[in-house]
């Protein structure tokens, strides 16, 4: 195992990391930026560093002054987290190249999974089910809306270098194709530098599924089930949970081998996460692999009972994975709110500003995983995700329940939370029942603005007054 892991982020997941090497006595290095100076990751790691100012592309971007820190202070492995630097090919085989180990995959499975088509391509050709569309790199609109029509729309332009939805255009008939194809290269080649697209049949109202697998040196698999994601807004979750109460124990086992097929084919080491377009009728499609440890891993520890920190950095450290699928079982069902520095009154816009009141929930299965603390200031440099909150429970119902329970009790004044919004999804039918899509936060959000009232917040169990 590792002696010193240096900690390529900031924020929840740097401090989530640092636990885990604490237990494990990993001595670890936290980087920040000068807007971090009073970070949790800078006061709970063992050294910390600057490495540069808030602009995220001159400190936790920058290869060159991470691997200094990694160098000057003898580290002999290094964890991206999420977002940053943890999905970029070059990252991952420098820091190799370096004489490092990278808690992540090779830069190879890195770059074939970050070309959309690419792992599309390679994902059909491992038995994997996809959407009908197009072959890789499309150049020619008249080739293009031949494809298209051959389809059959709505059809989705996506781009190759993209995912989480950015550079997507929705094609709804092939009188709109030509134009939205042109938009659609444009942004892509202007917000990757590279204009590649490709198409898929549209599916409306999909369910959002993924699976969380495993991958060691010694071509072991391991699959830790799946995750529910389908509530989220522009692209960004909401809540996610695990199981998913959308599917059968008869998809949810395809699903598994599917995953299984897919990590085998491609030889894919370390955590890996496949993501499933659901349909109405049980069918499910492959939609893109995260390569990387995901915001929502800690609903897959709950019910698993695993530290997927920690398998990380057994398997970055050449070890096996130590279970056998076959002994694990997942017990009751866990829910994460993520608590994000957001306006739930203007559509969910950043509200960054200083956290004057910070005290968490509490009690059984109860968990918060935040960098935040009370006068912690939300830099509007960063991601506005400021807590995860996760409970479990044997039973959704109950989960459900333990979660509206601790969001009221959960207390953040001097910004703009979402908790407002998750009370309101725990308490809303169709969620209790199980019964939503992709499409369920737009849906919703009228109903949850006409019934919102600001000055009440219905969140705080402190409120209370009366016969005190
Ligand atoms: C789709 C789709 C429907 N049909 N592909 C959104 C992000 C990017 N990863 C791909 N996305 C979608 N791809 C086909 N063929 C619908 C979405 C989509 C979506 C997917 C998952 C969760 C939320 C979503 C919200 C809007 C669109």
């Amino acid at each position: 195992m590792f002696n010193k892991l240096l900690i390529a982020n900031r924020g929840e997941i740097a401090v989530r990391i640092i636990r885990t090497c604490r237990r494990l006595g990993i001595r670890t290095v936290a980087v920040f930026s000068e807007a971090d100076r009073d970070g949790m990751h800078v006061s709970m790691a063992d050294e910390a560093y600057c490495i540069g100012p808030a602009r995220p592309d001159l400190s936790y971007l920058n290869i060159s002054n991470l691997l200094s820190v990694a160098h000057i202070t003898k580290c002999d492995a290094i964890h991206p987290g999420y977002g940053f630097l943890s999905e970029n090919p070059t990252f991952s085989e420098i820091t190799q190249k370096c004489g490092f180990a990278f808690v992540g995959p090779s830069h190879r499975a890195i770059e074939r999974m970050g070309q959309k088509s690419v792992a599309r391509d390679l994902m059909h050709r491992s038995g994997v089910p996809i959407l009908p569309g197009s072959p890789n790199s499309l150049e020619n609109p008249d080739e293009a809306q031949e494809i298209a029509n051959s389809i059959g729309y709505p059809v989705l332009i996506k781009a190759s270098a993209g995912g989480g939805g950015r550079g997507m255009r929705l094609c709804e008939n092939k009188d709109q194709f030509k134009n939205l194809f042109l938009n659609a290269t444009g942004e892509a080649k202007s917000a990757f530098g590279d204009g590649r697209v490709y198409l898929e049949k549209y599916l409306a109202e999909p369910r959002h599924i993924e699976i969380q697998v495993f991958g060691d040196t010694f071509g072991n698999v391991l699959v830790l089930g799946e995750r529910e994601c389908s509530i989220q807004r522009r692209h960004q979750k909401l809540i996610e949970e695990a199981p998913s109460p959308a599917i059968s124990d008869e998809i949810r086992k395809k699903m598994y081998e599917t995953a299984i097929k897919a990590v085998k084919a491609i030889e894919y080491v370390n955590a890996g996460t496949i993501e499933f377009l659901l349909d109405k009728n049980g069918n499910f499609y492959f939609m893109e692999m995260n390569t990387r440890l995901q915001v929502e891993h800690p609903v897959t520890e709950m019910i698993w009972g695993i530290d997927m920190v920690e398998l990380q950095l057994r398997i970055a450290s050449g070890e096996k994975i130590p279970y056998a699928q076959e002994e694990l079982h997942p017990r009751g069902w866990a829910i994460e709110c993520r608590i994000n520095a957001e306006d739930v009154t203007n559509n969910f816009t950043p509200s960054p500003g200083r956290i004057t009141q910070f005290i968490v929930p509490g009690g059984p299965w109860v968990r918060v995983d935040s960098a935040a603390y009370p006068n912690y200031f939300v830099s509007p440099s960063y991601d506005s995700m400021i807590a995860k909150l996760i409970v479990w429970a044997p039973t959704r119902s109950e989960a459900i329940n333990r979660m509206a329970t601790a969001l009221r009790e959960f207390r953040i004044d001097g910004i703009k939370t979402t908790i407002p919004f998750q009370l309101f999804v725990m308490k809303n039918h169709d969620f209790a029942d199980g019964l939503f899509s992709t499409k369920f936060v737009e849906t919703n959000s009228p109903a949850f603005l006409a019934q919102y009232n600001p000055e009440t917040p219905q969140n705080s169990l402190f409120m209370v007054s009366e016969g005190k």
